[in-house]
């Protein structure tokens, strides 16, 4: 398979315990287990090297979020002792996104990894796979939020449009809220987004149909929200629908903010993807040949994660 795999271990430096939901603690369903699970389904395929990602300057964070909101975290993080969490009240958009000692340094490298795949691509590469952890399509320029807390995808997109057009494709159960934010006013990065309704799902603010852009950005965000329940017919049909705009725009990279939390036994998403479709996503995305950098984002079920991602990569790159 020709892809090339970033990963880092400083990942396991957050491992939120709770989320606070509906005024309860529930325990937290973004954990270290996911990408592990990833590494381990790659490993089994024969997929052995995995790239560390170099350290980029800060500089890259800054421009797409604002340094009193990075730096906010940093020290917040700082304080921390050991076993302890901070549920910040804010820059931020819920009660699910806590933070603790590591979280910082975790969603630092997170970006390295993005930043690193997208690095790859300008020197013609055609398809990485960076296994980001924390997420990062909720977080906005000054607001951390759904266990996100820098935008891996947002920060990789504005490093690749330097060198012309990109679109993200976020196919993330969720809507997400910060990336569509944070170009919404922009025609150089196209926001195109499939996602449960935000009537009945998370985050429940953004990602409706109306929502398409402002000033010289206009025309450049759609929102696909479907109905909880969807399945592959209807899903594969918008997907279709997408990569046709996709294709009219001819951007020059194509940035996947890729969920795995689709799935039909996702514990917290509500569509009914099954395994072998990920794989015709996967097959859909490469028959546009632009070359392509996917950013891990959600996707819950720990023990099937692993399969999920193989299935979409047999997609993409065989
Ligand atoms: C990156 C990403 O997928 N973030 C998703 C954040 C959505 N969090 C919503 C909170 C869901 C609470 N979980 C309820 C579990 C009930 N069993
Ligand atoms: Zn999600």
């Amino acid at each position: 398979m020709n892809i090339q795999i970033i990963y880092s271990r400083k990942h396991l430096l957050h491992h939120p315990k709770w989320e606070i939901f509906y005024g309860k603690k529930i325990s937290h369903s973004e954990q270290p287990g996911r990408i592990e699970s990833i590494t381990k389904s790659l490993q089994q395929i024969g997929i052995n090297k995995f790239t560390t990602p170099e350290t980029f300057s800060l500089k890259e964070i800054y421009k797409i979020h604002q340094k009193n909101y990075v730096d906010f975290i940093k020290n917040s993080c700082k304080k921390l002792k050991n076993e302890e969490t901070l549920y910040p009240s804010f820059f931020i958009i819920d009660t699910y996104t806590p933070l603790q000692k590591g979280t910082f340094l975790s969603a630092r490298e997170s970006v390295n990894c993005a930043l690193t795949g997208a690095k790859l691509l300008l020197n013609n590469e055609n398809l990485v796979y960076s296994l980001c952890r924390p997420p990062g399509h909720h977080a906005e320029s000054n607001k951390m939020g759904g266990y996100c807390y820098f935008n891996n995808a947002a920060i990789a997109a504005q490093y690749l449009s330097n060198l012309g057009k990109v679109v993200i494709l976020d196919i993330d159960f969720h809507h997400g809220n910060g990336t569509q934010r944070i170009f919404y006013d922009r025609k150089d990065v196209f926001y195109i987004s499939i996602h449960a309704d935000p009537v009945k799902i998370f985050p429940y603010f953004s990602g409706f149909l109306d929502e398409t852009g402002v000033g010289e950005g206009k025309g450049y965000n759609k929102n696909f929200p479907l109905s909880l329940g969807t399945g592959e017919k209807v899903y594969k049909k918008t997907l279709e629908i997408t990569l046709n705009i996709v294709k009219n725009f001819n951007p020059k990279f194509i940035v996947v903010s890729a969920g795995f939390d689709t799935y039909i036994n996702d514990p917290i998403g509500g569509f009914k993807l099954t395994i072998p479709f990920y794989k015709a996503i996967g097959k859909e995305i490469k028959s546009l040949n632009i070359p392509t950098l996917i950013i891990q984002e959600g996707g819950y079920n720990i023990k099937d994660l692993g399969k999920l991602a193989v299935s979409f990569l047999e997609g993409l790159a065989t």
